[in-house]
């Protein structure tokens, strides 16, 4: 039992989550585009654009983290999810890889809450049903492998975990997956 942790779905814009961290959906320059990451760099200001020019770009499944700049959220963790070309392109191994990169920045960086938009399932193709049996699975067994410190119960282990969903459909794909309020 942890207690302290949270895994939840809800519905939101991810930009007005006001959570440790949130997650970009990026392409590999990490100079920013539409969906969610141009709505990230919208409301992070040009700030962000900056920070990310330091970084030199991110390859599928990798991540790298940058201040949140005008955000509620302190950072913003990018990750670059793979295109769907069919499934059989090693992309289920890049998208487990977007979140295990994701979830490994938090203990460094002291973050005890993130929130993930649904990687790769926009402009890249993946489809949302596939691609959430990969976002709750991997973020179980990442759970599961770093647990919760009893001693430290506001230690950065204690992360709760929320997958911020665009539209009702991804909400509801999402929710049949973990039960409506399932605790971690
Ligand atoms: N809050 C939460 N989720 C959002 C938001 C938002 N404000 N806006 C869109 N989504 P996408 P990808 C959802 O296309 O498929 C960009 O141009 C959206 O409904 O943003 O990984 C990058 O620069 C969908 O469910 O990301 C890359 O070039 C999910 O976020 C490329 O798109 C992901 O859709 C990345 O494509």
């Amino acid at each position: 039992m942890h207690p302290q942790r949270t895994l939840q779905a809800r519905r939101a814009n991810i930009v007005t989550l006001d959570v440790d961290a949130i997650v970009n959906a990026a392409n590999s320059s990490l100079l920013g585009g539409g969906g969610v990451d141009g709505a990230i760099h919208r409301a992070a200001g040009p700030q962000l654009l900056e920070a990310c020019r330091q970084l030199h770009g991110c390859r599928a499944g990798q991540a790298k983290i940058t201040a949140g700049f005008r955000l509620p959220a302190r950072y913003v963790i990018h990750t670059v999810g793979p295109v769907w070309r069919g499934g059989r392109d090693g992309e289920p191994e890049l998208l487990r890889s977007c979140y295990i990169r994701s979830l490994d920045l938090a203990r460094p960086h002291a973050i005890r809450s993130i929130a993930f938009p649904s990687i790769s399932t926009g402009s890249y193709g993946y489809p949302v049903e596939a691609a959430a049996q990969v976002a709750v699975a991997t973020v179980r067994a990442w759970l599961e492998a770093n647990p919760a410190d009893p001693m430290d119960p506001a230690g950065p282990t204690n992360l709760d975990v929320t997958f911020c969903c665009f539209s009702d459909n991804d909400l509801a794909v999402y929710e049949s997956l973990l039960g409506p309020s399932a605790p971690a």
